[in-house]
């Protein structure tokens, strides 16, 4: 049995100064990633695509988390389930659609890569590889290259509980503390690596308790929290950019979906767990905080839905109508059309 944590539900919004029209956007942000991410669910069950990888239930660290970025300026690197980080960071979902469905002008890879694992130059996301925590020593590479060019760009990575591990974890933040690098490691523990519990990843009761042998600062928050991780990463990012060095972020979260679409979590987990983690659901909890401010009333609940379904819709017809790429473009270079010199 997974380790249980305890989260209140109430939205702790301590120190957070955003105004109306900023909040209504962090709703809007993650409702639209919940949206184009179970419509992506049920285009794999209707046969259309191969694969998804979902991020439902972590879009209340995400979009905190990207929101306390200078976004178009610092550097995120991503991990597989980070669709609302990325839609935060400029990602759409036609952007997506053409991932899954394998597309012409898919802006990762040219429909080359899986899909999820983003990308882009124009939105600062570095490229990530597949094999789990890769992304720490090169996003702490990523930090080093900013502070020795004396920018004050923060690096921002991300990934999963079991992917702390990984010798790469240890070595990024390694580095990271050596160097005061400016870097913030987030943490998405959602205490379970596929099938495999945290307790069997580790003999602490927290990712963030290991950060003092790094000798970087450490954070726990609670990830189904928008506001309060908006807080979290503002303070690490504020740290980071100053010259203070890095930090570990340790969101507590969970997914409430499968691991993946070829996976079966009732192996592994009770429905129960899984229903007691969906009364904690992050949209629904920003939803009730924002209604009991007078922002949000069912008419604005449902203009909202109506224009991310509407932009959900045209981003999956444009999909399904655009070419494959051609065949030989596989042989082309991935990072650099062959007719772009240094
Ligand atoms: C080095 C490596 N080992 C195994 C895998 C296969 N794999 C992909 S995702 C995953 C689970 C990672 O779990 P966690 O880090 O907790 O992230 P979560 O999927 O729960 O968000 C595994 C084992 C991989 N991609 N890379
Ligand atoms: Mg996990």
């Amino acid at each position: 049995m997974a380790t249980d944590v305890q989260i209140a539900h109430q939205i702790d919004d301590t120190g957070v100064d955003l105004d109306a029209k900023l909040l209504l956007e962090l709703y809007w942000q993650m409702v639209r990633a919940r949206r184009t991410d179970e419509r992506t669910w049920v285009l794999h069950r209707q046969g259309k695509i191969a694969f998804h990888i979902s991020g439902i239930g972590h879009e209340g660290i995400q979009i905190g988390a990207a929101y306390a970025m200078r976004r178009g300026y610092d550097y995120a690197q991503l991990y597989y389930r980070d669709l609302a980080f990325a839609m935060a960071m400029g990602y759409t979902p036609h952007d997506f659609m053409l991932s899954i469905f394998g597309k012409a002008g898919e802006p990762t890879s040219g429909a080359r890569q899986m899909p999820s694992h983003f990308s882009s130059r124009a939105l600062g996301m570095l490229s990530s590889s597949s094999p789990v925590a890769t992304q720490v020593p090169q996003a702490a590479g990523a930090a080093l290259a900013c502070k020795l060019r004396g920018e004050d760009r923060v690096t921002v990575v991300t990934l999963g509980e079991g992917s702390t591990s990984e010798g790469d974890f240890y070595e990024g933040l390694n580095w990271a503390g050596v160097h005061k690098l400016p870097l913030v490691c987030i943490v998405q523990n959602n205490i379970y690596a596929i099938s495999v519990p945290v307790h069997l990843q580790m003999a602490v009761p927290n990712v963030a308790d290991r950060a003092p042998m790094f000798g970087i600062a450490g954070a726990i928050v609670d990830g189904n929290d928008v506001l309060a991780s908006y807080r979290v990463m503002s303070e690490a990012i504020q740290r980071a950019r100053e010259g203070g060095g890095a930090t570990l972020v340790e969101a507590k979260t969970y997914r409430p979906v499968p691991h993946s679409s070829d996976d079966d979590d009732r192996t592994y987990r009770t429905r129960d767990e899984v229903e007691t983690w969906k009364q904690r659901d992050p949209i629904l909890r920003f939803q009730a905080y924002l209604r009991e401010r007078g922002l949000l009333d069912d008419e604005a609940i449902d203009e909202i839905e109506q224009r991310v379904r509407q932009e959900v819709d045209e981003a999956q017809a444009a999909a399904e109508a655009a070419p494959y790429p051609p065949a030989e473009d596989a042989l082309y270079p991935l990072f650099k059309p062959l007719d772009e010199t240094d």
